[in-house]
């Protein structure tokens, strides 16, 4: 292997640990099943939906004392969406079990995302090709798509690929989205005597595919450290020159799981969280109102300085702009009917939107700095979801900070100096050095997504609970997709889907940022935690998150 970095060398010796219950040999596990499951909301319709694989029980493995033989199995994997640390670890995981369980196995490899499977597009793993990926970040070893998996073309087309590698289970890694597609898939192949299983990987550095069955997806872990760290060295940076104001945007396309568990690592002056945002139903001037307050207080105390975490996807949590996005996405899927539409200069475009929009809401738009109006007119993702990451929602709240200290200096109530500096982090953590939790809950989800395919599961996503604790004590086994699914609307139309995990305003994650932000405003306590993926003690390097201490009412470690 060529060009690699001596810390790629050494990661790429690690050995990921698996869970106690898995290391007697995937030809060895007892399945113990509880009781039938219900989806979390929506029960007769879901039930109607997935006539075959609602119901289904939560499932455990074990390890057996005796040793079954395994049939010859050709397994497929996607990776889909966003990417996320340890998705290599996942298919190594996986692969590493097929192999064990019978070396006549095959692992293929669907390209670029679901399309892959559509396309018949893909490759064969052997052990040279997963061996130059072990614990490295990025899912460049097959590359990741976004396109949604739901027509019965689609299914129709997958089936065909399928048979012709006589593929008998499919991996899906990926988040609420891809994980409902692969509901979607699984009880299609049942209802149309296919034989192919389909089994999810909870993925997302996002943090919000979580209940109390998946304790987070995998990414989370490696991504708040990395943006801890990057929000560390801005601190002391801000805390050497004191005289900039730090606005950092922070991934996490609609939860602010990502900015909060940053903010705890790191205790800046501001942290913006959207649930709570619309909670309080807080307009966009009130949240200006809010940060120049802070702003105009610690210029007071001769501080010029400070640092704002902003969670990506707050603009569509401010009562207002929801209100108007939702009127904007209805509108815009009409004009773009019109190609003439799309020629247009941006300028015409936004007269045309203002007198089409809902007076209140062209009010809002109108509002709007042109940078921001024009990011709010690009292109939806395949999911129907405004590009969150693409809105520099950090340079807006600056524009109108500025505006109001003028405001405020005219008044007599600020005397300062505003200097800012604009940040968003999203793509420098996603594709990180998977950190050693990462690794280790990745390799073992994949493992562990072989052994549910073992033991002929279809519809489930792979679990590994008990997380806080090493990972020779964690709890492996498989949950019923349906089980986490509830209606909502998508495109106009009710449609089955995986609820999303927002930040709990009422749990003691928000609680402990609510407990400090007022001394975090005004007294610099920064804590800066450096590249803790890998350097120092290993009771440093492999801390969970704080979120997940608070979460299961851990004596916190760390912080
Ligand atoms: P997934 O939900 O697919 O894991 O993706 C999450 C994410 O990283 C979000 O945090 C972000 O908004 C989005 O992907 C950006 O993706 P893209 O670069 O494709 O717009």
């Amino acid at each position: 292997m060529k060009n690699l970095s001596p810390l790629q060398v050494e990661r790429l010796k690690y050995q990921p640990k698996l869970p106690a219950s898995l290391l007697n040999g995937i030809n060895s596990l007892n399945l113990i099943e509880g009781s039938a499951t219900e989806s979390v909301r929506d029960q007769e319709q879901i039930k109607e939906l997935f006539k075959n694989t609602y119901g289904k029980p939560v499932v455990t493995f074990e390890a057996a004392s005796t040793k079954s033989t395994s049939e010859i199995r050709n397994v497929g994997v996607i990776l889909s969406g966003g990417q996320a640390p340890g998705g290599h670890n996942v298919i190594a995981g996986l692969y590493d079990a097929l192999k064990l369980a019978n070396p006549q196995n095959k692992l293929y490899g669907f390209l670029g995302g679901p399309s892959g499977i559509i396309e018949g597009q893909y490759v064969e793993f052997d052990d040279k090709f997963i061996d130059e990926y072990r614990n490295t970040g990025g899912f460049d070893i097959i590359g990741s798509g976004r396109t949604k998996l739901e027509t019965q073309e689609q299914f129709e087309k997958s089936l065909a690929v399928c048979k012709k590698l006589n593929i008998s289970a499919v991996v899906i890694i990926g988040g609420d989205d891809s994980n409902t597609n692969a509901a979607l898939l699984a009880e299609w192949f049942v209802a149309n005597n296919a034989d192919i299983q389909v089994i999810g990987c909870p993925k997302t550095i996002d943090g919000d595919l979580k209940n109390d069955q998946i304790e987070i997806s995998f990414g989370f872990d490696t991504a708040t450290k990395t943006y801890a760290e990057l929000i560390g060295n801005i601190q002391r940076d801000a805390n050497s020159a004191k005289k900039y104001w730090h606005f950092i945007k922070i991934m996490g396309r609609s939860a602010s799981h990502v900015a909060l568990e940053a903010a705890l690592q790191t205790q800046p002056n501001i942290t913006l969280i959207s649930e709570e945002v619309e909670q309080e139903k807080m307009s966009l001037d009130s949240i200006i109102t809010y940060m120049s307050n802070i702003i105009a207080k610690r210029a007071n105390n001769g501080k010029n300085f400070g640092i704002a975490i902003i969670p990506e996807g707050l603009i569509e949590f401010i009562p207002e702009m929801k209100t108007m996005i939702s009127n904007l996405n209805d509108l815009l899927s009409t004009l773009e009917k019109d190609s003439s539409f799309a020629n247009l200069a941006d300028a015409e475009k936004f007269e045309i939107i203002s007198s089409k929009l809902d007076a209140d809401n062209a009010k809002v738009f109108s509002s709007l700095p042109t940078l921001i109006k024009s990011q709010l007119l690009m292109d939806r993702d395949p999911h129907g979801n405004v590009q969150v990451s693409r809105i520099e929602t950090e340079k807006l709240l600056i524009e109108m900070i500025k505006t109001r200290l003028g405001e405020m200096k005219k008044n007599g109530e600020y005397n300062g100096k505003f200097s800012s500096q604009a940040h968003f982090f999203g793509y420098e953590g996603r594709c990180a050095f998977p950190s050693n939790f990462d690794a280790d809950y990745c390799y073992s989800l994949g493992y562990n997504a072989f052994a549910l395919i073992n033991n002929g599961l279809t519809g489930y996503l792979s679990s590994v609970k008990n997380l806080t604790e090493p990972a020779k004590s964690w709890i492996a086994g498989g949950i019923p997709i349906t089980m986490m699914m509830n209606m909502e609307k998508r495109h106009g139309e009710m449609k089955p889907v995986i609820q999303k995990a927002l930040v709990k305003l009422d749990g003691p994650v928000f609680k402990r940022l609510k407990d400090n932000r007022e001394d975090w405003a005004m007294n610099d306590c920064y804590k800066f935690p450096g590249a803790i993926q890998y350097f120092g003690p290993t009771e440093v390097c492999d801390l969970t998150t704080v979120t997940l201490q608070l979460e299961q009412s851990k004596t916190l470690v760390g912080v």
